[in-house]
């Protein structure tokens, strides 16, 4: 996924820093929660939250904190920290539960509110608390599991097991495409696994990552087990990452910065998680339901404007049903209603943020200037009527697209997909496969040995047959091979591995020294 807001240099659709500015008496002004409170930053700066549909409505003001702010939170979470790790898990996921039942209660505002300073379509946004919501049941349940395992000992009256324990103290830091889902995939597990964490959410979205932390708040988290910093990735995310006594960071968010995250985690030993880009794929054989394929392939490239991780940016289609799969496809994208999300007949909503539109329209660029590929439809901003205030881009197909062409191989995050024809199966998985990253991909065919053999073939962490690549459960492992991650993942039971580290213990019961079977000479 693109720029957990590169927040680390350019600013974007924040680019207003409000210190000096004259308070507009009707924004509200949000705060930062350190240790159970609610607190302005030390420096007193703010940033504006605008809405992408809707330039002129500053959603809040958020603190531009410092990394002072940064290291009271750290220095907050490490000292709940005691206290929370022996609270016994079952305990500590009831709370969770309370929480789940909040989310559920405020669902329509929490979704609206999100829609507001994301963008995403009133459904989307719906779906993304959802997924918090399920998050949070799936994980709490957790609670009365954590499993360990035992296993026999080599040595009689000997018993050997394995434990969870927590890893410390976590630092999250969230991007803004799923602005609670993701903070939710994070902290949920950190905090039934018994750590303690500070979260710096996407400085584009800070309001829906508040929404939760404040529903953490109501459900009875204790003061400084979650505490929530904003501002840019420089700054506060830096002193995050940097920060000794965070013992993990987990990071997602663009490749670029992901690198750099890792990197200043392995200078100071800190586990470091990482979720990133994608550049996925749909392959369309000439036996797939072609009206099917197209209606993935529409969801898959336009949802969310493109801005999922999972996102279809590329389709793969078998000669045989390229022209008709195309013709079909750019019909289907020039029929999509692009507005404001809030409005139920909107299919697509805008962009993040002015970066956003300029990254992807140099994409565009790239794609007829230098790539060469034909521009089907689309690639244009719309800035007119009701499209004149927010950031809103025309869904995008290229087709006749070459493997190796930058739009094929980057990732664009926006409403840009890529048709590249391929003359057989074992050619649009070679295809698929190269490409640096490895999150998602997917198979339009109706012949099950075809089906199983691109399954078994496709080096991606998640897989679907007759289905988009977007789409993944809450109790499914999600992440990617290559440079889509470093080995992690998120969701699932397989997240607890994440957020704990294992204890193995071995009980002696013979009343003698019993040397391990590789140091005893007579068994
Ligand atoms: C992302 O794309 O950043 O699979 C996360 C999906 C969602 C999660 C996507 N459940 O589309």
């Amino acid at each position: 996924m693109a720029q957990a807001k590169k927040a680390l240099n350019k600013n974007g659709k924040k680019n207003s820093r409000t210190g000096a500015r004259a308070a507009r008496p009707s924004v509200k002004t949000y705060t930062n929660y350190i240790n159970g409170e609610w607190v302005a930053s030390s420096g007193g700066e703010t940033f504006e939250n605008v809405n992408p549909a809707d330039t002129r409505e500053v959603i809040g003001r958020f603190p531009l904190s410092t990394a002072e702010d940064m290291d009271r939170a750290v220095e907050a979470a490490r000292n709940a920290f005691d206290r929370w790790r022996r609270v016994p898990a079952p305990r500590r996921a009831e709370i969770l539960f309370r929480l789940g039942e909040i989310l559920i209660r405020d669902k329509d505002r929490l979704s609206s509110e999100m829609t507001r300073e994301m963008g995403k379509v009133l459904r989307e946004t719906g779906g993304d608390v959802q997924e918090a919501i399920d998050c949070t049941y799936y994980t709490a349940g957790e609670g009365r599991r954590l499993h360990g395992f035992t296993t026999p000992a080599e040595m009689p009256n000997k018993f050997a097991m394995c434990v969870r324990q927590p890893v410390g103290l976590c630092g999250l830091i969230t991007p803004w495409n799923f602005p609670m889902a993701i903070p939710s995939w994070k902290i949920i597990p950190a905090l039934v696994c018994g750590n303690t964490l500070v979260i710096k959410p996407a400085e584009d979205t800070p309001l829906s990552t508040y929404n939760l932390i404040k529903a953490c708040e109501e459900a009875g988290i204790p003061p400084g087990v979650v505490n929530m910093v904003t501002g840019y990735g420089e700054t506060v995310g830096a002193a995050l990452t940097d920060n000794p006594a965070v013992r993990l960071i987990s990071f997602t968010g663009s490749t670029e910065t992901g690198r750099v995250v890792a990197s200043r985690c392995a200078d100071r030993n800190a586990i470091c998680s990482l979720e990133m880009g994608g550049k996925n794929v749909i392959i369309v054989l000439e036996d797939a339901d072609i009206d099917l394929a197209i209606e993935g392939a529409v969801w898959g490239a336009f949802g969310t404007s493109g801005q999922r991780c999972t996102a279809s940016s590329r389709l793969v289609v078998h000669k045989k049903v390229y022209k008709k799969f195309t013709q079909k496809l750019v019909a289907r994208a020039q029929s999509l209603r692009v507005g404001n999300g809030l409005d139920a007949k909107t299919e697509m909503g805008p962009v993040i943020n002015a970066d956003a539109v300029h990254k992807i329209l140099g994409y565009v660029e790239i794609g007829e200037r230098e790539d060469g590929a034909t521009l089907a439809c689309g690639g244009r901003r719309l800035d007119s009527g009701e499209h004149a205030r927010g950031y809103f881009i025309e869904p995008t197909v290229f087709t006749d697209a070459a493997p190796g062409m930058r739009i094929s191989q980057e990732e664009i995050f926006g409403p840009v997909t890529t048709v590249i024809p391929a003359n057989s199966l074992e050619n649009a998985i070679e295809i698929g496969n190269g490409v640096r990253y490895g999150l998602s991909a997917s198979i339009y065919t109706q012949d099950v040995n075809r089906a199983f053999h691109a399954m078994n073939e496709m080096y991606t962490g998640i897989f679907y047959v007759n289905s988009s690549t977007i789409g993944a459960e809450v109790h499914l492992p999600f992440g990617g091979t290559k440079a889509t991650g470093n080995g992690h993942r998120e969701a699932g039971t397989q997240v607890l591995d994440i957020f704990s580290e294992w204890k193995s213990i071995y009980v002696d019961y013979s009343g003698k020294l019993q040397r391990a079977q590789i140091d005893e000479v007579n068994l």
